[in-house]
C-alpha cells in the first residue's frame, strides 16, 4: 500500500471541499454545457457565450464558447482597476537578491497600453504572430498581455534557446515582429538575448521590426532598419482599447517537442484557454485576495504562461516573477525570497526540489517559511523521497502539496488533488479536475477499468484543449488522435490505483523530460548528425538523480574521425549551440555501429536498456543484423 497522507484541515471558506468536489465533478460530466457556462462567468465577456461545447475527435474539430466575445488582457488587467488598481499585480525580483520592482494593476495597465501602442505603431494588428524572447522580467508579461490586447498571437520562445532554435520558431509561424531586451541575468551570468535575436535574423526571416527593451544596459548591436529601442518610441501613452476577440480566435502559439520532427506550434484560442487558466488557478491553488503566488517556471514554458501570467492575473492575484536561479547566490535563494516576500503559495518543479534536497535541510530551515500555505509541483513525476522532503522540510508537514499533471497541449492542470479536499499520496498526481475523463488503454486500444496500468488518454474535450498544430492540422490529428480512435492520447504511461488516484509513470513515446523540459530524441539526434564528424546518432533517456532523465547519445563517426575526449566536448558544445544548453547530452557513447534490425531500423529498446544499465532484460536480440554488437555496447556502458 502506498503511503497516504491526510490532507491538513481545510481553512475556513475553502473553494472546494471533498463533498463539493464530488458534486462538481459529477455535474461537469453529466452536464458539461451547464457546468462550463457557469465557470465561464468568472470572466468578463463582451458577449456571453450561449454555445458551449462543440467538438469531435473524429474528424478533429474542437470549439468552446464559440459565440462568446472577450479579451483576455481586459480580464487580466482592466477589469481589476475599479477594485484593486493599487494592489500589486506583479512583484519582480531580479537575479541579485533584493533587486525588487513592483507593478500595481494601475501601473501594469499603463505599461501594457504603451507596449500595445508600440506594436500598433509598427503596423502589428489582429492575427499577426509576434515572437517574444525574454528573460524573466515584467516586460515579458507586459508584451504577452499587449499582444492579447490587440488580438495579435504571441509565440514566446524560451530565453535559453539558441539563435538556431529561435530562427526555426520565427520562420515556422512567419512572425513579422519580435519583442526582446538587451540581455538578462541568470545566476550572475549575462544572457545576450539581443545578440541571439540578431544571429537568428541573420539567417533570413520575415521579421520587419524588433522592439528592444532596455533591461541591463549591456552593449548591443543596433540595426536601424529593424530595431526600435522601446524607451525611445514616442507617442505611446494614448488609450488603446482591448480588441473584441471571438472565443475561438487564436491567443498564442507555443512550440513544444514531440516524438518526431521539429517542434510543433501548439495553438491555443482565447475563450477556452482563459476559462481553463482562471478556473484551475481558482480551485487548485484555492487563491484568496491578498495572497502572494509564486510559480518558479519561466514564461518560455506553458507553466509560465498559465501560472505566472494568465491564471493569477485573471484572478486578480499578485504573481511573483523571478529572474534568477534557485542556487544563486546560494541554495537558500528560494527560501530567502519566501521569507522576505512572505509567499503564500509556492509552485515549482521536482527537479528543483531534488537539487535543493541534495543540499540538506540547513538552507531551508534557516529561513522562516511560516507564510507558505500551499505547495505545488509540476513538470515530471515526483519520486516519493523528494515529495516527502518537500512535505516535511519545506512545508513542516503543515502545507498541502498539489502534484499537478498537465501538458502544453492541455493549457492547464488536468490531474491533481485539491487542497482542502483530498488526501495525498506521495508520487501520485491524484484525481481528475472538473470535466477531465482519463482513460487507461492497453496496446490494443482496450479501455481498462478499475486499478490498472496503461497509456493515458482523455476521452472528452475540455475548454483548454489545444485546437491545432499551427499551420498543420493533419499533424495535430495524426499526433494525438490516431493511436486510439476517438480519444486524445497524451503520450504518457499511467497507473490508476484502487482509490482512483492516477500515477503518471512518464512518457511512452520518444519524448524526453530532462529537468522538467520536454525534448524530442529526434531533435537532439538531428543536432548531432548536423556535425560534420557524426555519421549517425541515437538518443535515449536514462534515469538521472537530479534531472529525472539524462540524455544518453550513441554516436557513430565518419571515417577518419577520432572518438576522443576533445570530440566529445565539441559535440556537446555543438548541441548547445544548435538547440540549447538544456539539450546537452550527459553521456556520449561512441560506437562503431548502432544495433539495427535486418531491415535497417535502429533498435531503440536495446539502446534504452543498455543506457539504463539493465543488461539482464534486453529481450530478443536475435533479429539484430549483428548480435555481437550488443556485448560491445554493454562493455562500453560499463566503462562510463
Ligand atoms: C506542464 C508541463 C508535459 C509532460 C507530460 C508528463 C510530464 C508534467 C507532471 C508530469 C508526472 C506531473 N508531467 N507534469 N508527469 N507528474 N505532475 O510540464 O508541460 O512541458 O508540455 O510537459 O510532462 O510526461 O506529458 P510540458
Amino acid at each position: 500500500m502506498a503511503e497516504r497522507i491526510p490532507v491538513p484541515a481545510a481553512r475556513e471558506g475553502t473553494h472546494c471541499t471533498a463533498a463539493q468536489y464530488e458534486e462538481l465533478y459529477r455535474r461537469s460530466i453529466d452536464d458539461p454545457d451547464g457546468f462550463w457556462a457557469e465557470e465561464a462567468r468568472r470572466l468578463d465577456w463582451f458577449t456571453a457565450p450561449t454555445r458551449i461545447a462543440d467538438w469531435s475527435y473524429d474528424p478533429v474539430a474542437i470549439r468552446w464558447f464559440e459565440d462568446g466575445v472577450l479579451n483576455l488582457c481586459h480580464n487580466c488587467v482592466d477589469r481589476h482597476l475599479p477594485e484593486r488598481a493599487d494592489d500589486v499585480a506583479i512583484l519582480w525580483e531580479g537575479d541579485e537578491p533584493g533587486n525588487v520592482r513592483t507593478l500595481t494593476f494601475r501601473e501594469l495597465h499603463a505599461e501594457v497600453v504603451r507596449m500595445a501602442n508600440a506594436l500598433k505603431q509598427l503596423g502589428a494588428s489582429k492575427g499577426d504572430r509576434i515572437t517574444l524572447y525574454f528573460p524573466m522580467i515584467p516586460e515579458a508579461a507586459i508584451a504577452m498581455l499587449a499582444c492579447a490586447r490587440i488580438g495579435a498571437i504571441h509565440s514566446v520562445v524560451f530565453g535559453g534557446f539558441s539563435p538556431e532554435a529561435l530562427h526555426g520558431r520565427i520562420v515556422d509561424c512567419a512572425s513579422r515582429f519580435v519583442i526582446t531586451c538587451d540581455g538578462g541575468m541568470r545566476g550572475g551570468k549575462l544572457v545576450p538575448l539581443k545578440a541571439n535575436v540578431d544571429a537568428a535574423l541573420a539567417e533570413g526571416t520575415p521579421v520587419e521590426a524588433v522592439i528592444v527593451v532596455c533591461h541591463l544596459g549591456n552593449e548591443i548591436a543596433f540595426n536601424p532598419a529593424t530595431d526600435h529601442w522601446y524607451h525611445e518610441m514616442a507617442d505611446l501613452d494614448g488609450d488603446c482599447p482591448c480588441a473584441s476577440m471571438n472565443a475561438e480566435d487564436p491567443l498564442f502559439i507555443l512550440y513544444t517537442s514531440g516524438s518526431t520532427g521539429k517542434p510543433k506550434g501548439v495553438l491555443h484560442t482565447t475563450g477556452g484557454y482563459a476559462v481553463w487558466a482562471a478556473t484551475t488557478f481558482h480551485y487548485v491553488f484555492d487563491y484568496r485576495p491578498g495572497e502572494l503566488f509564486w510559480c518558479t517556471a519561466d514564461v518560455g514554458w506553458v507553466t509560465g504562461h498559465t501560472y505566472v501570467v494568465y491564471g493569477p492575473l485573471a484572478n486578480g492575484a499578485t504573481t511573483l516573477m523571478f529572474e534568477g536561479v534557485p542556487n544563486y547566490p546560494d541554495s537558500s535563494r528560494f527560501w530567502d525570497m519566501v521569507e522576505r516576500h512572505k509567499v503564500d503559495i509556492f509552485y515549482t518543479a521536482p527537479t528543483a526540489i531534488r537539487a535543493l534536497m541534495r543540499e540538506g535541510d540547513g538552507p531551508v530551515k534557516k529561513h522562516d517559511r511560516s507564510s507558505i500555505r500551499l505547495l505545488g509541483t509540476v513538470g515530471e513525476p515526483i519520486n516519493p523521497e523528494a515529495w516527502l522532503w518537500y512535505w516535511r522540510v519545506v512545508g513542516d508537514e503543515r502545507c498541502p502539496i498539489v502534484d499537478t499533471w498537465w501538458q502544453t497541449e492541455t493549457a492547464g492542470i488536468m490531474i491533481t488533488t485539491l487542497p482542502g479536499a483530498h488526501d495525498m499520496k506521495p508520487g501520485s498526481a491524484g484525481l481528475p479536475f472538473f470535466g477531465v475523463v482519463p482513460e487507461l488503454v492497453d496496446a490494443d486500444g482496450q479501455v481498462l477499468e478499475g486499478a490498472a496500468s496503461g497509456n493515458l488518454c482523455l476521452a472528452r474535450s475540455w475548454p483548454g484543449q489545444m485546437r491545432t498544430v499551427y499551420g498543420d492540422h493533419e499533424r495535430f490529428a495524426q499526433t494525438y488522435f490516431s493511436a486510439y480512435r476517438g480519444k486524445y492520447f497524451t503520450g504518457d504511461g499511467c497507473r490508476r490505483d484502487e482509490d482512483g488516484y492516477y500515477w503518471i509513470t512518464g512518457r511512452v513515446d520518444d519524448v524526453l523530460n530532462v529537468a522538467g523540459h520536454r525534448l524530442g530524441t529526434a531533435e537532439v539526434e538531428s543536432a548531432l548528425v548536423s556535425h560534420p564528424k557524426v555519421a549517425e546518432a541515437a538518443v535515449v533517456g536514462y534515469p538521472h538523480d537530479i534531472k529525472g532523465q539524462g540524455i544518453y547519445a550513441y554516436v557513430t563517426l565518419v571515417v577518419d574521425a577520432e572518438p576522443d575526449a576533445a570530440l566529445e566536448q565539441e559535440l556537446r558544445q555543438h548541441v548547445r549551440t544548435e538547440i540549447s544548453p538544456i539539450a546537452t547530452p550527459d553521456i556520449i557513447h561512441f560506437t562503431p555501429a548502432l544495433p539495427k534490425t535486418r531491415s535497417g531500423k535502429i533498435m531503440r529498446r536495446i539502446l534504452r536498456k543498455i543506457a539504463e544499465n539493465e543488461f539482464g532484460s534486453l529481450g530478443d536480440t536475435s533479429t539484430l543484423a549483428d548480435p555481437s554488437l550488443v556485448d560491445a555496447l554493454i562493455e562500453g556502458r560499463r566503462n562510463r
